[in-house]
């Protein structure tokens, strides 16, 4: 019923987001159960040390296990006796995170993220944490950000949309419409409101027109074209299943 979410960083403050906006509303609301953590609180040198340089040497630092291996099990500890938490970690080198991913995840009762500074942690700590539960490594776009925190919020932020009853009506029906991953394959296209007027631009005649028909035809030209202008990439796979259905459909 309500998703539990434990964030373990170095940072918490980082995450102050999760408070505001959708996700802030669906934790009031009891959907969404966020526990912060400081992964500090799991050192015990008077430094609070969580990183240290890297073996084989190269530039920069890693994280050291104890602390995260520490953070891991007080986290498993604190929730349900009968529950793992999926634990996903944000990382550049992962698998890439879509919206099927995000429905993935978001079908779970229990998430725990484990955002990295630095230049990552130490392979052993994810190694032995996926002899416990199951860990997805993923990232959220082909970019490197200075730590795992941000794509926390986004990753959050995609999931908490998707669980029942934290959009209003008139959103979720209309990704019900949608077959699963449909939005992977084609853009949205321009959207209008009122004045019909502004600045001597005028909103297309066709949306004024009250023909359903000719409204929904426009409207997928219009997200055809803009999917070939901005994301080629995609294109290739509408001959590949899925897609001529909808087609048809609409
Ligand atoms: Cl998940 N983490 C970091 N540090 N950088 C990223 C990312 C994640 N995804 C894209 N870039």
């Amino acid at each position: 019923e309500s998703t539990r979410i434990d964030v373990v960083t170095i940072f918490p403050e980082y995450l102050e987001p999760l408070n505001v906006s959708l996700v802030g509303k669906a934790r009031a609301r009891g959907r969404l159960d966020v526990h912060l953590h400081d992964l500090r609180s799991w050192t015990h040198d008077v430094h609070r040390t969580v990183d240290d340089t890297p073996y084989g040497g190269g530039p920069g630092m890693v994280m050291k296990p104890e602390p995260w291996g520490e953070a891991l099990d007080a986290v498993l500890a604190a929730g349900p006796a009968d529950q793992v938490p999926t634990l996903v970690v944000p990382t550049p080198s992962g698998v890439p995170f879509t919206q099927e991913l995000a429905q993935e995840l978001a079908a779970r009762p229990w998430l725990a993220f484990a955002p990295a500074r630095y230049e990552g942690i130490d392979r052993r700590v994810i190694e032995e944490a996926a002899t416990r539960m199951p860990v997805v490594e993923t990232s959220i776009g082909d970019y490197v950000l200075a730590g795992g925190e941000v794509a926390v919020l986004v990753m959050v932020e995609a999931i908490a949309r998707l669980l029942p009853g934290v959009l209003g009506n008139a959103e979720s029906h209309r990704d019900d419409s949608f077959a699963p991953g449909a939005m992977a394959d084609l853009l949205e296209g321009p959207v209008y409101t009122k004045p019909a007027q502004w600045r001597g631009r005028e909103v297309p005649e066709v949306l004024l027109s009250g023909n359903h028909g000719l409204i929904a035809r426009w409207r997928r030209e219009q997200a055809f074209a803009r999917t070939l202008a901005n994301r080629p990439d995609l294109v290739g796979r509408w001959q590949l299943g899925g897609f001529d259905k909808k087609e048809r459909a609409a």
